[in-house]
């Protein structure tokens, strides 16, 4: 009998038995999210900058039917490079294990694992949220339930353009999940730095990021996530023209060629990128490296707050 528990990188495995800062990150970016052969270039310079940041990195996919919580080189390579390799959320992690698939984790799927494992910080680049036909099409990213009922921190840029930014946020009030600017009132609109809505709440460093974390396992009242939402400084966004122009035609294309489901962000994604001629692949990478950075440090100060506790 094959047994299906998750299987632990070394490094990974030993840095959570030892307390020391984890950041978990996905692998749908680097499968569907980003052009190849970017993408493991990328991917690589993810982990490195949470290890120059002070924590260890925990990219989570699927080989071969396996859940594994730190790939190694060569699996993140296979991730990167293979054909056939599925967009895998929460209600598919199971399918994938059964049938031995190769899958890639969204940012539901990467969250519930991380969060099983034990790992209480993730960085990403945008989350998935609501489409911009959602009315008509339902298509709401299984990322906002999932979080509603997932115990981690995710740093992220707020949720992509491509979306509707202001029904997002309702979403996320109503199924409470806590939303942080990180030194912003406003929602990030992931290539551009204001998607156009404000927050409630802000905090100035990763310590604030710790207590609040701290406060809501002490309370004991909600286990829901708390997104850290991170934007680029306004000289490094995609130009907002160049932004808007890009996404109407992209919406365009998309009702053309019919896409829909988990098809939709990655189609996108691509359009942008070919779009732009690779401006938004740089400020992509920007945006996902600074988050990375960000949730190391905030990995960091929470194990400091744990070791202090005793
Ligand atoms: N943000 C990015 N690139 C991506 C994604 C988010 O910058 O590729 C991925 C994440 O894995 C996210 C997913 O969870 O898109 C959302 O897909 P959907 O809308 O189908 O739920
Ligand atoms: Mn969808």
């Amino acid at each position: 009998m094959k047994d299906f528990h998750i299987r632990y990188g070394a490094e990974v495995a030993e840095a959570l038995r030892d307390g020391r800062p984890v950041v978990a990150l996905e692998s749908t970016i680097v499968s569907h999210g980003l052009p190849r052969p970017d993408n493991l270039r990328v991917a690589r310079e993810i982990e490195r900058t949470v290890r120059d940041n002070g924590a260890v990195p925990a990219t989570i996919g699927m080989i071969g039917g396996e859940l594994v919580v730190g790939l190694d080189d060569a699996q993140l390579t296979r991730l990167a490079s293979a054909d056939g390799v599925s967009k895998l959320s929460v209600r598919d992690l199971a399918v994938a294990a059964a049938t031995g698939a190769d899958g890639a984790t969204t940012v539901a799927a990467t969250s519930a694992v991380a969060a099983a494992a034990g790992i209480g910080v993730f960085a990403t680049g945008g989350l998935g949220g609501v489409h911009r036909e959602a009315a008509q099409t339902f298509d709401e990213s299984a990322d906002l339930v999932t979080l509603a009922r997932t115990p981690i921190a995710v740093v992220c840029a707020g949720v992509k353009s491509i979306l509707d930014v202001g029904a997002t946020l309702e979403r996320l009030e109503t199924l409470g999940v806590t939303v942080l600017g990180y030194r912003t009132r406003r929602f990030p609109g992931f290539f551009i730095t204001d998607g156009g809505f404000d927050l409630d709440w802000s905090v100035d460093s990763a310590e604030q990021v710790a207590a609040v974390l701290a406060a809501r396992a002490g309370q004991g009242v909600h286990s829901g996530a708390v997104l850290v939402a991170n934007p680029l400084p306004t000289d490094e966004q995609l130009d907002p023209r160049l932004h808007d122009r890009t996404l109407a035609e992209g919406l365009a294309r998309l009702s053309a060629e019919g896409i829909t489901g988990k098809a939709v962000t990655p189609f996108l994604l691509a359009y942008f990128h070919s779009a732009t001629g690779g401006a938004s692949l740089a400020v992509n990478v920007r945006i996902i490296l600074r988050n990375a950075a960000l949730a190391a440090r905030i990995a960091v100060a929470r194990a400091a707050r744990a070791g202090a506790a005793g």
